[in-house]
C-alpha cells in the first residue's frame, strides 16, 4: 500500500513538473504594456492585434471560448486592371469545457516592448495563464494555454474559414485548404489572378489526450497545450510569374513543423530577441502622470484622457505602439502596411483594405526611417517595384507618356480603381528618396529607388505644359479629394513635381551618373509654377486665386510642401510658411483620424509647439479606440504611423540640411528625453532636456562626418561620433 501511495506520489511530482510551470515573464516595462481587465467582444475596438509582418491575428482573451482571427497579408484578390480587396482568414475557436463560470482576478495585456499578449485569471481555484505571440523568425503564430493545476484543460479546437475551404482535422493537425478562384467581391467579373491558399494548426498538449473528429480537435485533461499557426497563399511579388508560385501546401507544412519541434522557450526566445532587435532601437520619456492617472486599464485611462487628464505617459505609450504596428505589419519580403495594416476581419473591407495613394499609403511609412524601423521600409519599395510594369502599360494607355503613375485604389497585383492619382507616383517616390535620405543607402538608391524616381520624372516631363508665360504646369487634375473640380497647375501636382525633381538631381548628383538628364531636369525644375499666396493670405490650393476661407476639407493636399516635403519652411520662404498657416487655420482642427495626424504633422514643420499638441491630443482623446487602433472611422492605421512621426517631427527635425534639436517641443512634454531617432544624413540622435532645455545630446553615424546642429537657439557644426552597436533594452 505505501508503495502504491509513494509512487502516486512521484507520478503528481513528476505530472506537476511537467505541467503548467508559466514561463517567467521577458523583461516587461510597466509603460509599454495596453492593459485591460476584461475579455474583448468587439473585434475593431477591443481585440489586440499581433503580427509577424506577413501573419496577423486579433485577440479576444475569453476565458471559457477563446476567439482568434488572423490574416495572411498575401490574401487578396483583385488582378492587373482593378484593385479587388484583401480578404480576411480565418478564425480559431478554442472552447473549454466548464468556461461558463465566470473567471475572477482578469487581466489581459499586450506588452508592445516584447510583442507579447498574455491573459491571466482565476477559475475555480485555478490559476490559468495564456500567452500569444507573432513570430518572425518562424514565421507563425504561437498560443500557450497553461493553468497551475494539472489536467485541467479539456474542450475544443476549431478552424473556420472566411472562403468556404473544406477543413480537416488529423492528429494534432487543423488544416484548411482553399482557393479564391471564382471569388467575385465587390466587382461584377471573376478575376484574372486567383489565389490558391492553406492554414495550418498543430496541436501540442502536455499531458491529456487528442482526438481529432468532424474537422476540430477535442483535448482532454491537458496541464498545458500550444497551438502553431501556419498559413500561407500561392503569391509571388513577381508579374512576369503572372503573380503565382508552387502552391503553399510545402512551406506552410514545414513552417508549422518547424516549430512545433523546436522547444516552446526557443521558439519564444527567437522571437523575443528578433522583436526586441528592432523595437529596442528607440526609448522616449515624456514625463509621466501621476499613479492615479497612468495604473488604470488603458481603455479607462483613455476615457480618462478624453475627459482632459494630462497623461504624458500615455502619449509616449501611442508614439510607441505605432512603432510595434510597423513591426508588425511591414518587414522585409513582406507586403507594404494596408490600410489596417494587415488586420482584417472582413470580405469587404472598408476601402478594399487597399493601398490608397492620395496620402494613406505615404502615411503610413512617414513614421518607419525616422524612429529607426528602416528596415520596415523595405516591404514598400518592393511593392512599387513589383508593380510598375503593370502601371507602365496602364498609364501609357490612359496617357500616351513614359513613366507610370495611379489610380486612387491600389491592389496586390497592380491594378487600380478610382481616380486616376495624377502625382500619387511622385508622392510614393517622396517617401523612397527619403528612406535614402535617412539611411545613406547607396546601392537602394542606385538599383531601386532612383530607377523609379526617373522613370516618374519622364511621366512628369511628358505631362507638363507651358503656360503662356513659360511656366510649366501639371495639366488639368483634382486635389485630393475636392471632388468635381478640375484645374491645370493645382498645387498639390506643383509641389510633388518640384518634390520629385529637386531629389532626382540630388540622387543622380549622389550616384554619380546621368549629368545631361540632371541638367534637363534643373532647367525643367527652373520653370515649375511654384506655390502662391491667395488673396486671403493662403496658400493657393489651386493656381488660380479661387480658394474658400470656408472649405473644412479633411485632406489639406497642397500644403504636401510643407510635409513631408521640403519646398515650404519657415527657415527658407517664410511668406508660403506664414500663408500655409493661413490656410490651415482655415481648413480647422476637426478631421478624421488621418486628417488630425497630418495636421499634427504639419503644425512642428511650423515650429508650433503648442499646436501641434493640441491636434496630438485631439487624436489620442477622439480618435484612438480602447485597443490603440486609430479610426478614421473605422479602423484605419495611417493615424496611429501619423501620430508616430509627428512626435518625431517636435522632436528631431532633418530635412532643412541641419539636424534641429526640438524644434517644436510642447509644454506639455518640459523635462524628457529620446534615444535612437534617426535624421536624415544617416545620423543617429539621443538627447535629453530639461524645462524646456536641451541638456545632452549625443549624434552619431556610422563614419563620423560634420553635421549642423540647431540647438537651444544656436547653429553648431560638430563631428558626429560612430555610432556603437544599437542597445537592447
Ligand atoms: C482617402 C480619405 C478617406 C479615407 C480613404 C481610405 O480617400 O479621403 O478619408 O481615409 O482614403
Amino acid at each position: 500500500m505505501k508503495t502504491i501511495l509513494a509512487l502516486a506520489l512521484a507520478v503528481t511530482a513528476f505530472v506537476q513538473t511537467l505541467a503548467a510551470d508559466p514561463l517567467p515573464p521577458p523583461a516587461r516595462r510597466p509603460d509599454l504594456v495596453l492593459w485591460y481587465d476584461k475579455p474583448a467582444t468587439r473585434w475593431e475596438q477591443e481585440a489586440l492585434p499581433i503580427g509577424n509582418g506577413r501573419l496577423g491575428a486579433m485577440l479576444f482573451g475569453g476565458t471559457g471560448s477563446d476567439h482568434i482571427q488572423f490574416n495572411e497579408s498575401s490574401l487578396w484578390i483583385g488582378d492587373e486592371n482593378v484593385t479587388g480587396s484583401y480578404q480576411a482568414f480565418g478564425d480559431l475557436t478554442i472552447e473549454f469545457s466548464g468556461g461558463d463560470t465566470p473567471a475572477t482576478s482578469y487581466h489581459r495585456e499586450l506588452d508592445i516592448a516584447n510583442a507579447m499578449h498574455t491573459v491571466t485569471f482565476e477559475l475555480n481555484g485555478v490559476h490559468f495563464q495564456r500567452e500569444a505571440f507573432a513570430s518572425h523568425p518562424d514565421q507563425v503564430l504561437v498560443f500557450r494555454y497553461a493553468a497551475d493545476k494539472p489536467g485541467t484543460l479539456s474542450g475544443r479546437i476549431s478552424l473556420t474559414d472566411m472562403h468556404g475551404a473544406k477543413i480537416s482535422a488529423t492528429g494534432d493537425r487543423l488544416m484548411a485548404v482553399g482557393s479564391l478562384a471564382g471569388f467575385k467581391g465587390r466587382d461584377k467579373d471573376p478575376y484574372n489572378v486567383a489565389l490558391s491558399y492553406e492554414s495550418q494548426v498543430r496541436v501540442l498538449n502536455e499531458g491529456g489526450t487528442l482526438q481529432a473528429a468532424d474537422g476540430s480537435i477535442a483535448f482532454e485533461n491537458a496541464n498545458s497545450l500550444i497551438l502553431i499557426l501556419s498559413a500561407g497563399t500561392d503569391f509571388v511579388q513577381d508579374a512576369q510569374k503572372k503573380w503565382r508560385g508552387p502552391l503553399p501546401h510545402q512551406v506552410v507544412t514545414e513552417r508549422c513543423d518547424a516549430a512545433a519541434a523546436k522547444p516552446y522557450e526557443k521558439v519564444r526566445a527567437d522571437h523575443l530577441a528578433d522583436y526586441r532587435a528592432l523595437f529596442g532601437r528607440v526609448a522616449l520619456d515624456l514625463g509621466s502622470a501621476s499613479p492615479e492617472v497612468s495604473s488604470v486599464s488603458t481603455d479607462q485611462r483613455i476615457a480618462n484622457y478624453r475627459k482632459g487628464a494630462a497623461d504624458p505617459g500615455l502619449e509616449a505609450l501611442l508614439f510607441q505602439h505605432g512603432r510595434y504596428l510597423l513591426i508588425s505589419s511591414s518587414r522585409p519580403g513582406g507586403l507594404p502596411a494596408n490600410l489596417q495594416g494587415l488586420w482584417n476581419h472582413s470580405n469587404r473591407p472598408p476601402w478594399r483594405c487597399d493601398f490608397h495613394s492620395d496620402v494613406n499609403l505615404e502615411m503610413n511609412y512617414w513614421p518607419s526611417d525616422v524612429t529607426n524601423l528602416s528596415d520596415c521600409f523595405q516591404p514598400f519599395t518592393d511593392y512599387l517595384w513589383s508593380i510598375r510594369g503593370v502601371r507602365q502599360r496602364a498609364t501609357a494607355e490612359a496617357f500616351k507618356t513614359r513613366g507610370w503613375t495611379v489610380r486612387g485604389e491600389n491592389g496586390l497585383f497592380g491594378g487600380a480603381t478610382w481616380n486616376w492619382l495624377n502625382a500619387g507616383s511622385a508622392w510614393y517616390c517622396q517617401n523612397l528618396w527619403d528612406h535614402y535620405a535617412f539611411t545613406g543607402d547607396t546601392e537602394y538608391l542606385r538599383t531601386r529607388a532612383y530607377p523609379m524616381l526617373k522613370e516618374v520624372c519622364e511621366f512628369w516631363q511628358d505631362m507638363l505644359k507651358p503656360r503662356a508665360d513659360g511656366k510649366l504646369v501639371a495639366p488639368k487634375d483634382f486635389s485630393p479629394e475636392q471632388m468635381g473640380f478640375s484645374e491645370e497647375g493645382c498645387t498639390f501636382d506643383q509641389e510633388l513635381v518640384w518634390d520629385l525633381f529637386t531629389n532626382t538631381i540630388e540622387a543622380s548628383t549622389v550616384l554619380g551618373v546621368d549629368a545631361d538628364y540632371r541638367a534637363k531636369l534643373t532647367d525643367l525644375k527652373s520653370k515649375l509654377l511654384l506655390p502662391q499666396i491667395g488673396k486671403w493670405g493662403q496658400l493657393q490650393e489651386w493656381m488660380t486665386d479661387r480658394d474658400s476661407p470656408k472649405d473644412t476639407h479633411r485632406h489639406t493636399s497642397h500644403l504636401v510642401g510643407l510635409y513631408p516635403g521640403r519646398q515650404i519652411a519657415p527657415a527658407i520662404t517664410p511668406e508660403l510658411a506664414a500663408a500655409a498657416r493661413v490656410s490651415l487655420n482655415a481648413r480647422g482642427d476637426a478631421s478624421t483620424g488621418w486628417g488630425t495626424a497630418y495636421r499634427a504633422c504639419y503644425w512642428p514643420r511650423l515650429l508650433d509647439g503648442e499646436r501641434f499638441h493640441k491636434l496630438a491630443v485631439q487624436l489620442l482623446a477622439h480618435c484612438i479606440l480602447p485597443n490603440g487602433f486609430d479610426s478614421c472611422p473605422p479602423f484605419q492605421i495611417d493615424g496611429n504611423f501619423g501620430y508616430t512621426a509627428a512626435v518625431c517631427e517636435a522632436l528631431v527635425q532633418s530635412h532643412l540640411g541641419e539636424i534641429h534639436l526640438l524644434p517644436a517641443l510642447p509644454k506639455a512634454w518640459p523635462t524628457g528625453s529620446v534615444r535612437g531617432l534617426r535624421a536624415r544624413g544617416g545620423f543617429f540622435v539621443d538627447m535629453a532636456w530639461k524645462d524646456g532645455v536641451v541638456t545632452a545630446y549625443h549624434i552619431t553615424a556610422c563614419t563620423p562626418r560634420e553635421v549642423k546642429v540647431r540647438v537651444n537657439g544656436a547653429v553648431k557644426s560638430i563631428t558626429s561620433e560612430v555610432c556603437t552597436p544599437v542597445s537592447i533594452p
